[in-house]
């Protein structure tokens, strides 16, 4: 059980507070932190949510008021350098605030990792509230807001419920537990619409995206017994489906889904020379250990990596690294 008294207290003794979340945020992110924004302006602080990633327009709906801003200096520099606090929602690694992190650090502003994320004991945050075993951050969101007393306003719900619908690829992956479905409950208790949400996030496919998943499903590879599925991503298949990065989310996942498919494997060229590894697992192997050899990290079943070096050597690299650590690693029931 976390102290939420500590951070309650923290709270009251800071006016100025920032909130925000890893760059390319997602449901969990962004929801997270719109909830805990709703409270924070309820309760009279004078709060902003700053991101540095633009926000991704499926997410346009929890930004009715124009709350959440992308990271200007012109505009945020003065602002965050008077701030007694930050809030970081989901993070996972201080690194992934980009700028906004550097400005918090320069500034010696207090920051708060708040994030289901393994604690990587970043000295940068001041305190840390984690929580491997939520299925979202939404979840502490909601554990914490409730220690509190506070009852939700819609606002707050539309963000929690985002963040937990996502984070449990709506109420279906394994981190799914019986408090999300409470949580859930109590998100159509203030009238959260559930179905156009889940519309807003995934039923919003780009031609281009599409287009990209073609060529994948064309292209599959799989091994060790089929229980290994492997696909690549170069930028000449991003160009001919004139598909945006974000356009692959969700690409793991659905390799994942195939009958006896265990473990999905992508790897991304970016355009700076570097490459994207993600791994998605059913429940079979855990897939987080395979992930930190290679410098990245994340949850048992759902973990990536950055790597240099173009898209062929990494692919076999990795690819091997994967498979030793298959044959290696007891199952997980087992
Ligand atoms: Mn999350």
């Amino acid at each position: 059980m976390l102290d939420w008294k500590s951070l309650h207290n923290t709270i009251n003794s800071s006016a100025r507070i920032l909130l925000s979340t890893h760059e390319n945020p997602d449901g969990d992110g962004l929801g997270s932190a719109t909830a805990v924004y709703h409270y924070l302006t309820k309760i009279g602080k004078d709060c902003r949510l700053i991101i540095i990633s633009d926000l991704p327009k499926e997410y346009q709906f929890l930004n009715l008021d124009n709350i959440i801003e992308t990271y200007d200096s012109n505009l945020h520099d003065d602002w965050i350098s008077q701030a007694d606090l930050a809030i970081i929602f989901d993070v996972g690694d201080f690194n992934r605030l980009r700028q906004v992190g550097e400005k918090i650090s320069a500034n010696s502003i207090k920051a708060i990792n708040f994030d289901h994320h393994p604690d990587l004991k970043d000295k940068r945050f001041s305190d840390n509230y984690i929580q491997i075993t939520a299925a979202a951050t939404g979840e502490m969101v909601y554990d914490f807001l409730k220690s509190v007393n506070v009852n939700l306003t819609l606002a707050m719900a539309n963000g929690i419920y985002t963040a937990v619908m996502t984070d449990t690829g709506s109420f279906c992956y394994s981190n799914t537990n019986q408090k999300c479905h409470q949580i859930a409950i109590e998100c159509l208790d203030v009238g959260v619409n559930t179905s156009q949400i889940y519309q807003t996030v995934y039923e919003n496919r780009t031609a281009g995206q599409v287009k990209l998943l073609a060529g994948i499903i064309n292209n599959l590879n799989f091994s060790d017994n089929h229980e290994l599925a492997w696909f690549s991503i170069s930028q000449k298949m991003m160009k001919n489906a004139n598909a945006i990065n974000k356009d692959i989310d969700g690409f793991s996942d659905f390799v994942r889904s195939i009958q006896g498919v265990e473990v999905a494997l992508m790897v991304f060229e970016n355009t700076n020379g570097t490459c994207r590894i993600n791994f998605r697992s059913k429940g079979k192997y855990i897939i987080n250990t395979i992930a930190k050899s290679l410098g990245g990290g994340g949850h048992k079943f759902a973990a990536g990596a950055m790597k240099n070096g173009d898209l062929e050597d990494v692919l076999n690299d990795v690819l091997t690294e994967t498979r030793i650590h298959l044959s290696k690693i007891d199952s997980n029931f087992s």
